[in-house]
């Protein structure tokens, strides 16, 4: 008999799960000016200004987009931050959260 046949063993297996991501969703409404929109994802979500401006454009045209995915807690406070930006200058602009499938 080995030392280490003496030694009880516990098998930990391990549990870890990845954590579920969120999409941040940027909503079109009528009356936030197009480059507001454009410098509040330049500035929430360090896009490019090419690609600031693709994805306002696909909100306009198509309703919403899909602006990043994230943890939910990052999620949550990009697109609280970036909706409060648009407030404070009185525009109705809105980010969501949704849990990606
Ligand atoms: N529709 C706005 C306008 O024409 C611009 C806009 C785009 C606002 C995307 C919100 O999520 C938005 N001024």
């Amino acid at each position: 008999m080995t030392d280490t046949e003496l030694i009880p063993r516990t098998v930990i297996k391990p549990k870890v799960e990845r954590p579920k991501l969120h999409k941040v969703i940027l909503v079109n409404d009528d009356y936030t000016p197009r480059e507001f929109v454009v410098s509040v994802l330049k500035a929430e979500f360090r896009m490019g200004p090419d690609e600031a401006h693709r994805v306002m454009v696909t909100a306009h045209r198509k309703g919403s987009c899909v602006v990043a995915v994230f943890t939910k807690d990052i999620a949550e406070t990009k697109a609280t931050r970036a909706t409060d930006a648009g407030r404070r200058l009185g525009f109705p602009l809105l980010f969501t959260t949704e849990p990606e499938e």
